[in-house]
């Protein structure tokens, strides 16, 4: 692997290990062990987790109230590609240690975005190779690129849904060279997040073309990666809100409606992530299972929110009562389609060591992991499927079973009614299932 300047970012770190849970060193996984096999595969093939580039290499800690905390070499550097090329070091050392196989990155994540469309195609292109020479020294790979059509002004009114056309063809340039660059790259999933694609205000917004113009994008950048020879999954990443007040995809049902309506649902699948979830008033579990259901359980964007606060903090998970309710939903579907598990989440502004990225993924990793190995213990040897699925065996056999097959029509229905009257109530058990989950907790 080719390393600029010989440089190593993480001095004193070595390679993350599985040391068991009874381990004290803070730097080890304690339930994370890749190569043990759950349900049928192995951790790292259920998860395939994943760094995000903007998170773990973009951001410098600064927030809406302060400057940069995180005076990392690669925020340091001025010149871009000399910028881009030691966060790509960076980068690489960090995935490499971590022990992942996968990142995710947004087009100008890689490369300051030029001051032209033709110099940001030539740096993408620069730091492409770059990462083609790092990848083939390594067995890192690319979960999904995406193109970030929301931060430069030119997006301040939507990127597919804007109401200059010009604006929509600019994004649709920038999103053709994210995909040559996910393909390129080896990219096994493409997503979109439309960060502004939505409205401040539906006085000055005709919702109805909007969306038909973010059908149509979709539909278009579709048959363009296809044409290329991408084979991989499209993801679409819903959000309630922020930075807009209204998010056309709004959540996992909202979107799977959408993708129907414009004929997507066969490409398309969804990337769920946690604290996206729950700004939209769900948790990540329902997202989950409405995802699953429509067979478009694409991939996770791992974080959390705080509970005392309506906005995206996207902190690190750790908190081992939501996954593993999540990965109840996640065993029983089969896994994610297609994706992974990657951290959409940042360290906090005053966490400022080198060491506290390894801690945050080590946190987030062994939450998932610990939460994976309690809902394959719930399933496999508690009560809680077989008291689950009791509470529906009126609809195993007789009148429920000839309902459920559309042989009973209304006034079949009244007549059984009146023969069942008055009826007995059945319990629900909801605090009997919620100790079984802590008892394996
Ligand atoms: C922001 C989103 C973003 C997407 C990728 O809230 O989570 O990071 O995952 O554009
Ligand atoms: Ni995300």
């Amino acid at each position: 692997m080719i390393v600029l300047g010989d440089k190593e970012h993480y001095k004193g770190i070595g390679q993350i290990k599985y040391e068991g849970k009874d381990s004290d060193n803070p730097l080890a996984f304690r339930y994370y062990n890749p190569e043990q096999i759950v349900a049928g595969k192995t951790m790292r093939e259920h998860f395939k987790f994943a760094i995000s580039y903007w998170h773990s290499f973009g951001g410098n800690g600064s927030d809406l109230f302060g400057q940069g905390t995180h005076h990392f070499a690669w925020n340091e550097a001025r010149e871009p590609i000399r910028a881009a090329k030691i966060r790509a070091d960076a980068a690489f050392e960090f995935i490499s240690k971590m022990g992942f196989d996968y990142f995710c990155f947004h087009d100008f994540d890689l490369v300051q975005e030029g001051e032209n469309l033709g110099q940001s195609e030539v740096r993408l292109a620069t730091m492409t190779s770059y990462l083609n020479e790092k990848k083939a020294g390594s067995e890192i790979k690319v979960l999904w690129g995406t193109a970030n059509c929301f931060s430069n002004a030119r997006y301040m009114n939507g990127a597919a849904t804007n109401p200059d056309f010009k604006i929509v063809a600019r994004a649709a340039a920038q999103v053709k060279l994210a995909i040559d660059a996910t393909i390129a790259l080896g990219g096994e999933n493409y997503a979109f997040w439309g960060g502004r694609e939505g409205y401040m205000s539906l006085l000055n917004t005709d919702m109805k073309r909007e969306l038909d113009h973010m059908g149509q994008f979709l539909i278009q950048a579709r048959d363009y990666a296809r044409a290329q020879g991408f084979k991989g999954n499209f993801l679409l990443e819903p959000k309630p809100m922020e930075p807009l007040k209204h998010q056309y995809d709004f959540d996992c049902a909202t979107t799977i409606g959408f993708l129907r309506q414009y004929g997507l649902e066969k490409d398309f699948k969804i990337n769920i992530e946690v604290n996206h979830a729950t700004l939209a008033q769900h948790t990540f579990q329902h997202e989950l299972e409405v995802a699953a259901q429509s067979g478009m359980l694409g991939s996770i964007d791992a974080n959390r929110g705080d509970y005392q606060n309506g906005w995206d903090t996207a902190q690190f998970p750790n908190n081992i009562q939501e996954v593993t309710e999540a990965m109840l939903v996640f065993l029983k579907a089969g896994g994610l389609q297609g994706g992974g598990v990657n951290f959409d989440a940042k360290i906090r502004r005053n966490s400022t060591d080198m060491e506290d990225i390894f801690l945050a993924h080590i946190g987030g990793v062994d939450t998932f992991a610990r939460a994976l190995l309690t809902a394959d213990k719930i399933i496999t040897s508690s009560p809680y499927d077989s008291l689950r699925k009791q509470r529906y065996n009126s609809f195993d056999s007789g009148k429920g079973k000839e309902f459920e097959e559309g042989k009973l029509n209304f006034t079949d229905l009244y007549h059984i009614a009146k023969e069942n009257d008055p009826i007995e109530l059945q319990s629900g058990k909801q605090e009997l299932f919620e100790n079984i989950i802590n008892r394996y907790i």
